[in-house]
């Protein structure tokens, strides 16, 4: 692959009018027609080619104006088609027709099938492995869609926007024709065919349209759709009521499918899932399962505007359309739930996630300037830094501005594919704020450092807080400029109440946001009555570092008394990574391990606050993980150290609380049938947390086992699995749990998958083997991205002790696997891959281990762009 470069764009020769295609299926020898209506962009040159875009396609005729194209006037390969002596100005007609191969597509990009069904997934560049075309997100036209399948196999057929009519044909295939009114890119195309059952309901628009809703999954799972039902109206109502912006055609489909790449695809009026995030029910679907299905069904439905009606120019711009979308799913969860505890898991992503990202050899801007595989680019630096981009807007313009900004937004490019800086001048123009230095955010890589200290000062009754910022160095970034940054904060005084400042000099400060703008900068805060403790970064306003010096009592403090529950939550969990940071230096140096009183303290009361929402005290409960200490530590990482840190201090607060613990566990019993709601969800966490410091505090299985028979949900019933399989890897109860819990789903691969994830996680240098063991299972299928993912992934992403096992065997293994996947699905694998983002901050044996197995699949041949390209980034 060759690499793209932002500054190369330029808007195509022809513009493209019309597209009209025709498909005839068929598993191994499927006929596309695509017939195009271009014209020559005014002032382009009379003798340039038109020249479009194709991977792997068998080009089958070529007419211009139906016409056959003398063959002089072409030129085709499998992946470019150019035409020569075409018209100086008018219009004309070019109709390609491709033969393709549906049921061999492994990749799972263009047209394939899945389960016998027929299926397209065209971002980015997935179209042009249907039709030569100009695949290109700028590239917007008005489509008409025939499909023409066996009947018999596939009575439903189904394309973008509004059924215009089918019939019945004398061979026993039968036609469907779809008509999509809304110009859109390529990549927002979508067919499906085939054999499906249908959940079906409608919704009324605030204009007072009625929008037919069908969700479709495989025959028999029709009811474990209502979720995904309920949670799509209740996404249209709040897109209405919070952004102005109603559905636009007549039907809205979604498609649940077995075999996919991601979660799921917005396509224009056609959805294609995952069905991992459609299908839910009590019995095999967790909290986290309702929580994921209620926002990725909102994500994609929010694409409809912000994506689909605005989309990007080009791919640099991919943030523009996933940073915002993210930043909507996020509001929407919020509103739907608890806003505190979703900012929290938030939080908790992006550090676990995008973080090490920017931190590691794969790190880049959000607004990236090249690229040689735009698959490896749909990245959470992309996303959910993008995300944090648009929150920090939100910040700093306050709420109206911020809507106004937005107004203007869909109302100034609605029909149009634009840039992050159209974006940005919307907000500027809606409130005259300079966002220059802001944008900066998009263009420099790295996650910025501030490190903060104050001294009050009693005589003045002044508080002087100094604050300093630097980006660190990134992959082809090694100087950077000092950002605009959104800084929340709060002055606590001893009793807990919050200082009010009579002035604030030094810096722009709008209500309790700080605006950081200068490498350097003091902010005096004057009519402090007493040595404020202050609490930074309220609601995790900008993704930074922060680096702070603060004592445990000042910490409890804020965990006590902030305003901002979020900060609370903050203080604690910053207060216990200290104290695993520490405790790992600890193990290392063979000293026995520590664990703070104001730890034990601090997490107790506050798991005991009843005023307090149980799901908060879960989050609360929950420790810091291996993978979050790791990446504190920096560099020099030993896994098994990290782990045995967290267990002794795990097992220290099990015993200081397990009074506290027993007693949650009884009162967040919940008993009547089981509901998905955030309430009930968040005792079930709590009594979860709970029931997991009893269990590292007991030496024997009982209580685990006990709590896998009682279970009577997903939820419950996957995590006393995990509590048995985690802490007693080798015991009876667990052997036996394991078994019945397979036995039980053995017909739902879903459920199978957590089976698997939760054996991939099990700590320790042995569960290798079980990993390999487990890819004999019948229920293994390396042909299907969402097992490959649960068993695979989950070791390589979420089992530090496992996969980076001392004599290197964990990435020998990943390699041998990556190399297996990579001429199959290469974007799998590539995906897969990047769980080693962060091999450079592990320990000096590790990482020269790690660097073999990467530089053995760099030296294999063959290697596809995507993986070639990560692996390429990650040994640079
Ligand atoms: N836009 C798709 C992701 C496509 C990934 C292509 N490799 C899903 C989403 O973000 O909503
Ligand atoms: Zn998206």
């Amino acid at each position: 692959g060759q690499i793209v470069h932002l500054e190369d764009y330029r808007p195509t020769d022809f513009v493209l009018e019309r597209v009209d295609l025709t498909f005839e299926l068929d598993p191994r020898e499927t006929k596309v027609e695509a017939r195009l209506i271009f014209h020559r962009r005014e002032g382009v040159s009379p003798s340039a080619p038109l020249v479009l875009d194709g991977d792997e396609l068998t080009l089958t005729g070529l007419l211009f104006d139906q016409e056959e194209m003398p063959a002089t006037l072409y030129d085709v390969s499998a992946d470019a088609l150019t035409i020569r002596g075409l018209p100086e100005s008018a219009p004309f007609e070019i109709t390609v027709t491709t033969l393709l191969s549906p049921e061999t597509n492994t990749q799972l990009m263009g047209l394939y099938r899945t389960s016998n069904v027929y299926c397209t997934q065209c971002e980015a560049e997935g179209f042009r492995r249907i039709t030569y075309f100009p695949d290109r997100p700028d590239v917007l036209a008005v489509y008409t869609v025939n499909i023409i399948a066996d009947k018999a196999t596939a009575p439903l057929l189904l394309s973008n926007g509004n059924y215009l009519g089918g019939a019945d044909m004398s061979d026993g295939r039968h036609f469907a024709s779809w008509f999509d009114p809304h110009p859109k890119p390529s990549y927002l195309f979508a067919l499906v065919a085939g054999d499906l059952g249908v959940a079906e309901d409608k919704f009324i628009t605030a204009s007072g349209r009625e929008v037919a809703l069908r969700i479709y999954v495989e025959h028999g799972k029709e009811p474990r759709a209502t979720y995904a039902m309920d949670a799509l109206k209740r996404a249209m109502k709040w897109d209405e009521e919070v952004f102005g912006r109603e559905y636009d055609l007549d039907i809205f489909m979604i498609v649940a499918v077995s075999d996919f790449n991601m979660g799921a695809m917005e396509n224009k009026g056609l959805n294609i899932f995952n069905d991992k995030y459609v299908l839910a029910d009590p019995e095999t679907a967790t909290d986290a399962d309702y929580a994921n299905i209620e926002a990725i069904i909102a994500h994609e439905y929010f694409h409809n505007w912000t994506g689909n009606r605005i989309t990007c120019r080009d791919w640099f711009q991919l943030c523009l359309k996933e940073g915002l979308t993210v930043y909507r799913d996020h509001e929407f969860s919020a509103d739907m739930r608890s806003r505190t505890v979703k900012r929290i898991a938030e939080v908790r992503h992006l550090k676990s996630e995008q973080f090490p990202e920017d931190a590691g050899p794969l790190a880049h801007p959000v607004r990236p300037t090249q690229y040689r595989e735009i698959n490896n680019f749909y990245t959470t630096t992309v996303y959910e830094k993008g995300s944090e981009l648009t929150r920090m807007v939100a910040t700093i313009l306050e709420r109206d501005l911020f809507k106004k900004g937005m107004d203007l937004y869909f109302e100034r490019h609605d029909g149009q594919a634009v840039t992050i800086e159209d974006f940005i001048a919307c907000f500027e123009a809606a409130s005259g704020r300079d966002l220059k230095q802001f944008s900066l955010w998009y263009h420099q890589a790295g996650t910025p450092l501030v490190t903060a200290s104050g001294s009050y000062d009693a005589a003045k009754q002044t508080f002087t807080l100094s604050l300093e910022q630097s980006v660190p160095p990134t992959p082809g970034q090694s100087a950077k400029r000092p950002m605009h940054i959104p800084l929340r904060m709060g002055l606590l005084l001893g009793d807990g109440s919050e200082a009010v400042a009579t002035s604030v000099s030094g810096a722009e400060v709008t209500n309790d946001v700080v605006h950081l703008t200068e490498r350097r900068q003091t902010v005096v805060f004057s009519g402090i009555p007493s040595r404020p403790v202050p609490s930074f970064n309220r609601g995790f306003a900008a993704p930074i570092n922060l680096q702070v010096e603060q004592s445990a009592d000042d910490r409890a403090l804020i965990a006590r008394h902030e305003a901002d529950l979020f900060a609370r939550w903050q203080a604690l969990n910053t207060m216990a990574l200290d104290n695993l940071v520490k405790a790992t230096g600890q193990v290392r140096r063979a000293e026995p391990v520590t664990c703070d009183e104001a730890l034990v303290e601090g997490l107790l009361t506050a798991a005991e606050d009843d005023r307090l929402e149980p799901a908060f005290r879960s989050q609360v409960l929950s420790l810091p993980s291996e993978s979050d200490i790791a990446r504190e530590i920096g560099r020099d990482n030993d896994p098994d150290a990290i782990q045995a840190a967290r267990q002794a201090v795990l097992s220290a607060l099990a015993t200081s609380g397990r009074d506290t613990f027993t007693r949650l566990v009884g009162e967040m019993t919940l008993s009547g049938p089981f509901r998905p709601d955030a309430t009930s969800a968040g005792r079930r966490a709590l009594r979860n947390s709970a029931l997991s410091y009893l269990v590292y505090g007991d030496e024997r299985p009982e209580k685990a086992v006990n709590a896998f028979r009682a279970a009577n949900n997903m939820t419950d019933l996957s995590f006393a699995l995990t509590l048995l399989a985690h802490r007693f890897p080798f015991a009876e109860g667990t052997v036996e749990a394991l078994a019945e819990f397979k036995r039980r789903f053995a017909d739902n691969a879903l459920v199978i998958d957590k089976w698997f994830a939760i054996q991939a996680t099990i700590p320790g240098a042995s569960t290798l083997d079980r990993v390999k063991a487990l890819m004999s299972d019948p229920h293994f299928n390396a042909g299907n991205p969402n097992r490959v993912r649960s068993l695979v992934g989950t070791f390589a992403f979420s089992n530090p002790t496992g996969f980076n096992r001392a004599d290197g065997e964990g990435y020998r293994f990943l390699a041998k696997q990556i190399l297996d996947i990579d001429p199959r699905n290469p974007q799998l694998a590539a995906r897969i891959l990047t769980s080693m983002r962060s091999w450079r901050s592990l320990e000096r044996m590790r990482a020269d281990q790690a660097r073999y197995a990467l530089e053995e699949i760099a030296a294999a041949p063959n290697l596809s762009a995507d993986v070639s390209d990560i692996v390429e980034r990650m040994l640079q």
